[in-house]
């Protein structure tokens, strides 16, 4: 007698996801001997609740709360999730179910998964940004007029002592940086401990807001274990200070559930680092998207992510990166090609950081892609500028005004000396 293949129970063609539901898409590549539907079949299974083989346990109630493929298109799969195997509020349990073992399973060559549309039931348990995209705009730098923010991130990135690294920080916050960011990974070493360095910069960062009349702003790495973190975010906020940077991939989503909590006691916004993230996007056929990645931070409430360039030094083609910023920004996604529809409710949008390997011959492109509601961020496009940080922050803010005004780097340089310096030093370099 042969066996069903209890697989194949995780998948119903006829199947309409109820509104409850939630959705994920799936890039599927079977391995070799395995048929398309044997692969969907495995990973439907194994991300709700069915293994290997059947089970003399299996009840209908259980059966009732499968995952259920319900579209093949090609090498792609639409799996319905009833939200009753989730718990709610849980970042960490929803990535164990879908994102866990389907991507070790020996039936799958490759695995993507692409994006998740979440129902309004489960995205009712997060609370989303604090201060959002127009919070950061409105109530951090109390702009009317708004225009991209200028970040700066001191190079070299870790080796400072606290005292060069906040003498970079001063020059560039008076140079015309807005946002100052430790590197993702200056935490608090024997060389630049983190309380020293917070009592410094704050220091720093009012003195300059003194000289230039202009509001000034630190993103304090605060990523360590998570009650280090909460015990670092009392600092920041008992020094003066208005954000918090946690590396979001690195300390875990459980712990920036943690922090984003910290961040609602403190009156702190949350400014999420992504590094880690290009272990397991940048493979376009195996791993998560970026764009789930920063669609979950949205979920959770961090207020400002790092979303890519396309001409800098990090990987994002123009179509991902521009997907990212509608994904973050926008209140309703529809659906087109390998990103789901959405609806975001009133969950705020968070505002996009472009960041990585761009200097201020780059400005126009990133302003003319994403527009002027984003942070731009520059670190070694400020501190390799050949007169100096502060010159290269001022370099920067010119190329920001030229990019806002439609007005051509070469021409406005030719009454900016600091921006004519940067395009005579870089021209207009893609960095690799
Ligand atoms: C950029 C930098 C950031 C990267 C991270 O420094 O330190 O960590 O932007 O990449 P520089 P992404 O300006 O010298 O390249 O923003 O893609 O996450
Ligand atoms: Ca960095």
């Amino acid at each position: 007698m042969t066996m069903k293949d209890p697989y194949l129970d995780f998948i119903d063609l006829g199947y309409k996801p109820s509104d409850s539901d939630l959705v994920c898409l799936f890039r599927v590549e079977p391995a070799k001997g395995i048929s398309m539907k044997e692969a969907i079949g495995r990973i439907a299974s194994e991300s709700s609740n069915g293994t290997w083989t059947s089970l003399t346990t299996l009840k209908p109630h259980i059966r009732a709360i499968r995952a259920r493929a319900f579209s093949i298109k090609g090498n792609y799969v639409k799996i319905a999730y009833p939200i009753e195997l989730f718990e709610m509020g849980s970042i960490p349990q929803l990535l164990s179910s879908v994102a866990g073992n389907v991507f070790g399973m020996k039936a799958l060559k490759n695995l993507r998964l692409e994006d998740i549309e979440f129902p309004k039931a489960y995205i009712k348990h997060f609370k989303g940004p604090r201060f959002g995209l127009d919070g950061v705009f409105d109530k951090i730098f109390h702009m009317k007029e708004r225009r991209p923010l200028l970040a700066h991130v001191p190079k070299p990135k870790v080796g400072m002592y606290t005292a060069e690294h906040a003498e970079v920080a001063k020059q560039a916050w008076l140079g015309g940086v807005d946002l100052l960011k430790d590197d993702e990974n200056l935490t608090s070493q024997s060389f630049n401990t983190f309380e020293k360095r917070m009592r410094l910069m704050f220091k720093y960062r009012d003195y300059a807001e003194k000289v230039t009349g202009e509001k000034k702003s630190y993103l304090a790495n605060i990523t360590a274990e998570t009650n280090e973190m909460i015990r670092r975010a009392k600092l920041v906020k008992e020094l003066g200070g208005e954000y918090v940077m946690v590396d979001i991939l690195t300390a875990g989503w459980a712990a920036v559930q943690t922090i984003r909590n910290t961040c609602d006691d403190l009156d702190l916004a949350l400014h999420a680092h992504r590094a880690f993230h290009a272990a397991f996007t940048k493979n376009p056929k195996h791993g998560m998207s970026m764009l789930l990645v920063a669609k979950l931070a949205r979920l959770v409430g961090v207020d400002q992510i790092h979303i890519g360039t396309v001409v800098g030094k990090m990987e994002a083609s123009k179509e991902e990166v521009l997907d990212i910023d509608e994904e973050i920004t926008e209140g309703k996604i529809t659906e087109h090609k390998d990103v789901l529809t959405e609806e975001w409710g009133n969950i705020k949008p968070v505002l996009p950081v472009s960041s990585g390997g761009l200097h201020p011959g780059l400005v126009p492109y990133v302003v003319k892609l994403l527009g002027k509601e984003i942070a731009i961020q520059a670190g070694g496009g400020i501190d390799g500028h050949p007169d100096g940080v502060k010159a290269g922050a001022t370099a920067m803010r010119q190329a920001i005004e030229a990019s806002l005004e439609g007005i051509d780097l070469d021409d406005y340089a030719k009454t900016h000396k600091e921006l004519a310096a940067a395009l005579k030093h870089w021209g207009y370099l893609k960095p690799k």
